[in-house]
């Protein structure tokens, strides 16, 4: 054990440190690593009773990451990266905790959090040159930098439907499961929502509900995983490979082991197309599309190509025509709604236990205390499962009761969307640092490679402040002004704002309509981030 892990102590209440660390996932659990790698004395807060974040949380049945394991975690430690073993492609959401809880062990982090404990305000103070912490439990805590390492996704959105208190049985929203679990055998189990979450979710409860009754609103494209154990002779492959693989998903577009090829769809012939497309399926996970052809993100006609393909697939694969029909995307270009991968979801509509409720056609009217009510009928339930989404990207920040120079609350000064530089800083807020903060790659990403790199710019330009004693670091307005603009071209570029999807808030009423990761690559993001460092952080007033 190092000097420095024993430096921090647990500071008693109404102290003052250097940082604060809010959350304790994958984000907070590195930022704190390096904080105290630094030498610099931090404390964290977590809502959480343990570590994890969105892997604490997300408890689902069937949750888990879409990453491929051997690069869904740290690269900070190689001990780490070669004593850790997954046991399969995409790992589940229990091994994954395990992970983090013993990278939390193994590093002793987790005494630099006190757990169970939401941040209520963040406020700035300007003459003392330090942001004011306060947690529901009364505590107060000062520092020079404030760290949000709160996740992109975790600030769950349970839709506010009429009735909904009414609901005579038990609900869930899959974002903030129950940790003992839930127990539908027997049970006629309703779940409303077909995005990442439901399509993981409901092939695991269909084989244990007496029956599921799934409430759709938008039919979703989605890929086969292909999740398989990882065989021992693949695992010693890949750890000898370890280096070169993360160094080529530290520079691919989205931060994994694959990227887009260098020609174009509309470039091949349809044949070959079509068995490129067919030998990719078979192999499953993101690879399908983001191993593929980048004029299907950018093109309608190559994109409705990759769709097409699908839509056959969905066809080939659900019995009843019918439903097929209703399972089949048909008014988006595909991934322009995140895609999901799945683990036979479409298949579970085969089973004499699922009906498929198409909302489109019977929009739910209420819920009630037997049920669901729509146009149609009433569903009757015995329990309900949300998964319904989250307030993505600015959510998370924005209940943290930020204010930053004169008092400016963040959520005016983001009335009409996050304004950002590099999606890691905000004008008016000094030394507020935001881990995979809007305008940053984040989602469209793998999340620990993102991950990494933020923490490690940020810790960076801390390092920087240090050595040349400047106090303060906030983006300029011109640069964040520029990088704003910048973030939303890139993405008009795109089919991507062809869909009503959480990467443009539009599954939130009154959210603003604003693409909210950068799309314009990891690798490129991650240049341009060592850019601005090596030009003295330009974009930044160092004061
Ligand atoms: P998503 O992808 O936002 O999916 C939420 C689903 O819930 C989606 O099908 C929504 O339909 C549906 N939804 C939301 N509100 C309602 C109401 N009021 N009525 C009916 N249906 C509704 O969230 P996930 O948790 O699945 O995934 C989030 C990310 O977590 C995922 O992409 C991964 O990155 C990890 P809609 O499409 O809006 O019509």
């Amino acid at each position: 054990m190092s000097p420095a892990q024993n430096s921090n102590p647990h500071p008693p209440v109404d102290v003052d440190v250097d940082a604060i660390v809010v959350g304790a996932g994958f984000a907070g659990l590195y930022a704190v690593y390096r904080l105290r790698e630094m030498g610099l004395s931090h404390r964290g807060f977590e809502q959480g009773s343990g570590v994890g974040g969105t892997w604490y949380w997300n408890r689902y049945p069937g949750a888990g990451s879409d990453s491929e394991s051997w690069v869904y975690s740290y690269t900070f430690s190689e001990e780490l990266e070669q004593d850790w073993t997954w046991s399969s492609r995409f790992p589940p959401q229990p091994e994954i905790l395990r992970y983090l809880e013993h990278v939390a062990e193994r590093f002793d982090l987790a005494r630099a959090f006190t757990f169970d404990t939401r941040v209520t305000a963040a406020r700035y103070d300007e003459t003392r040159n330090r942001w004011e912490v306060e947690t529901a439990s009364g505590e107060k805590v000062t520092a020079t930098w404030l760290i949000t390492a709160v996740g992109c996704l975790s600030s769950a959105a349970v839709p506010d439907i009429p009735g909904r208190d009414d609901f005579a049985g038990p609900w869930y929203h899959t974002g903030e499961w129950p940790h003992q679990g839930v127990d539908f055998t027997g049970k006629r189990v309703g779940v409303i929502g077909t995005g990442s979450s439901g399509i993981q979710a409901i092939p695991v409860i269909a084989r244990q509900a007496a029956h599921l009754t799934v409430f759709q609103r938008t039919p979703n494209f989605s890929v086969p995983a292909r999740n398989r154990a990882l065989a021992p002779q693949e695992v010693d492959e890949l750890k000898r490979n370890i280096k070169e693989i993360r160094e080529f998903c530290r520079w691919s577009t989205i931060g994994q082991p694959y990227d887009f090829q260098d020609r174009n769809a509309l470039d091949l012939d349809p044949g070959e197309l079509r068995e490129r497309l067919e030998a990719m399926w078979q192999k499953g996970g993101f690879e399908w599309m983001f191993g593929g052809f980048p004029d299907m993100l950018y093109d309608e006609r190559a994109n409705d190509i990759a769709a097409e393909f699908v839509r056959e697939k969905i066809r080939e694969t659900v019995k009843d025509p019918a439903v097929a029909e209703k399972l089949i995307p048909k008014d988006y270009p595909i991934a322009t709604k995140r895609l999901p991968l799945d683990n036979g979801y479409f298949e579970t509509y085969n089973r004499d236990n699922v009906t498929l409720v198409d909302l489109r056609e019977t929009p739910i009217e209420r819920i009630v205390g037997a049920g669901v009510r729509t146009t149609e009928k009433t569903h009757e339930l015995d329990m309900l499962v949300f998964a319904t989404g989250f307030d993505a990207l600015t959510g998370p920040l924005l209940r943290l009761g930020i204010r930053g120079r004169g008092g400016r609350k963040l959520e005016d000064k983001w009335a009409e969307g996050p304004r950002t530089y590099l999606g890691v800083a905000t004008e008016g807020f000094p030394n507020l640092f935001m881990v995979t903060g809007p305008g940053s790659p984040s989602v469209l990403g793998n999340m620990p490679t993102s991950i990494e790199q933020h923490v490690d710019w940020i810790c960076e330009l801390i390092a920087h402040m240090r050595a040349c004693g400047a106090a303060r670091a906030e983006p300029t307005t011109d640069a964040e002004a520029s990088w704003g603009a910048h973030v939303q071209e890139l993405a008009a570029e795109t089919l991507f704002p062809q869909a009503d999807s959480w990467y443009l808030g539009a599954n939130i009423p009154g959210k603003p309509r604003v693409f909210l990761p950068y799309i314009g690559g990891f690798g490129t993001y991650r240049k341009l981030c060592n850019e601005v460092a090596e030009k003295g952080y330009e974009g930044f007033a160092l004061g």
